[in-house]
């Protein structure tokens, strides 16, 4: 995500690097690229001045320049002005006793249809099941791609195919849902290309008439200052309550993401990471600025990690949290769930102190975490049921015989449990503890990950009962051989 502005950025704080006491001067040329990056990221014009505005006064002050570590308190003053230009957020979901109406709109494939369905997603993650409302009566496929996305996902939706009133159909979806109670209402509006009289007045027919509890702007953010520009009129029609930014898992540079807030008051509340309906996050300003500033994320990997889980083991392990308990067992139900292609390489690009997403990629081409989860999924198995409930058991013979099992090296038994005694505090640390508390954890173990002995382990695949498939197909072609060989040695006999 923003790799150049991110590069952009460091080479900034780079450049007044290890000058311990600063001029003017240099701070000057520091904050100058600082700008220049964020220009470059096309950040809209008026917000760069002001947010530099905001950085200079403070970086240009005797306690920065005099200090000995400026560059570190450049760091510091951009990340918490990134904060102030992105936020403040109304935290969650705002949801209201009764039935809740959010109506999503913009311009044709910003991302509404996918993103309604990723919104369902993450409520039934949260025992909160929604209706759909097709109200794009535009496009005739529209109501199909709704259901097919309402099938997905396992929620129902709502449609009155030949009807061509989208007013209509969202006031008889409210009307069923207030009949059997159900909690949240997703309306799917229609697109056009431009911003138009037509378009407009549709959506303010379906604000009126409808009124709905919270009106969601879905742009595009790869678009740029366009989208910045289309969501200032949508909110001049529509007084918005959020934007929800997609498409940012792509080469989008930034620019959206950083002005919109600025230029229209509207903050972001969600944002997209990718086609499929778990990529949706929340969006947190200083989530966002840490990433921004390459400092990873946690709060968004435990979203992440927690959303991946289902329902029924949600609640049955956030009793086990409360108490305290997370087991070994726990920990490998976790991580095989981690195998899904593509999830890996999210998760460590969300990791603090970890490489840049360029970098992972190649990483993960590379390696095979699918292969490297087996083979932890392999040392737990290995594990006696004690061992599981209670790793600290295992001392050097045991550890020794559980790496024989799994057909791994001891210090890779250890490597495991590290990695279990860094996941372990993460999530039974968070259980019914309030935000403020969150906050504080998150950047105790944002620490401890820097950390590179408590990283995910990164060691050869050297597995000698689990193998990766790569290396199945490899020992096959192996064995084929000798077996050709053979023949051919028993032919000339
Ligand atoms: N990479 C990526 N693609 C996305 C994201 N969100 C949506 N898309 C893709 O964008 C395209 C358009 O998405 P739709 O949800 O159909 O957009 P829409 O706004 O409903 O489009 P119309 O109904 O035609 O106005 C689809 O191919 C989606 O898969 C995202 O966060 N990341
Ligand atoms: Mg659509």
């Amino acid at each position: 995500m923003f790799g150049s502005l991110q590069d952009g950025l460091q080479s900034a704080f780079k450049s007044i690097r290890g000058k311990g006491k600063l001029t003017e001067r240099n701070m000057q040329d520091g904050l100058a690229l600082v700008e220049k990056s964020l220009l470059d990221a096309d950040v809209s014009y008026d917000t760069v001045k002001d947010f530099m505005e905001q950085v200079s006064q403070q970086a240009m002050g005797e306690k920065v320049l005099l200090s000995l570590k400026p560059s570190e308190q450049l760091v510091g003053i951009v990340h918490q002005e990134l904060i102030n230009l992105l936020g403040p957020v109304e935290e969650g979901l705002q949801l209201k006793e009764g039935v809740n109406i959010f109506m999503m709109c913009g311009l044709q494939g910003s991302g509404k249809t996918t993103t309604c369905g990723k919104l369902a997603k993450l409520l039934q993650q949260r025992n909160i099941s929604p209706l759909l409302v097709a109200a794009d009566l535009q496009r005739p496929a529209a109501i199909e791609q709704l259901h097919v996305i309402g099938e997905t996902v396992g929620v129902p939706v709502y449609s009155e195919p030949g009807e061509q009133d989208p007013v209509k159909v969202c006031n008889n979806a409210v009307a069923k849902a207030r009949e059997e109670e159900v909690k949240v209402v997703i309306l799917d509006t229609a697109g056009r290309l431009a911003i138009d009289e037509e378009l407009m007045g549709q959506l303010q027919t379906i604000d009126r008439q409808v009124s709905p509890d919270q009106v969601f702007l879905v742009v595009d953010g790869m678009t740029g200052q366009d989208a910045v520009n289309s969501a200032k009129a949508f909110h001049e029609s529509l007084e918005l309550n959020g934007v929800v930014m997609t498409k940012l898992d792509g080469d989008a540079r930034g620019g959206a993401l950083l002005s919109v807030k600025h230029v229209t008051g509207v903050p972001i509340r969600f944002i997209g990471t990718g086609e499929h309906l778990e990529d949706l996050e929340f969006f947190r300003p200083e989530g966002m600025s840490n990433r921004i500033l390459g400092m990873g994320d946690v709060l968004a990997l435990v979203d992440q990690v927690q959303g991946i889980v289902d329902q029924k083991e949600q609640e049955r392990l956030q009793e086990q949290l409360e108490k305290g308990q997370f087991t070994l067992d726990d920990f490998r139900n976790h991580m095989q769930k981690m195998a899904k292609p593509g999830l890996m390489q999210k998760m460590l690009g969300l990791m603090p102190g970890m490489p840049s997403s360029a970098d992972i990629n190649k990483m993960m081409n590379e390696g095979d975490t699918s292969g490297e989860i087996r083979r932890m999924v392999g040392i737990i198995d290995s594990m006696t049921p004690a061992e599981r409930q209670d790793p600290k058991v295992i001392e050097v013979s045991r550890r020794q015989r559980i790496a024989q099992g799994a057909g791994v090296k001891p210090q890779q038994v250890n490597e495991l449990i590290k990695q279990y005694d860094t996941m372990k505090p993460l999530l039974t640390g968070m259980a019914g503890k309030g935000m403020g508390d969150r906050m504080q954890m998150m950047q105790d173990l944002q620490q401890k990950m820097l950390d590179p002995s408590s990283r995910m382990p990164k060691t050869k695949k050297s597995t000698g009962k689990r193998l990766s498939p790569k290396q199945r197909a490899k020992e096959k072609k192996k064995r084929e051989k000798m077996l050709r060989q053979k023949r051919r040695e028993k032919k000339q006999n």
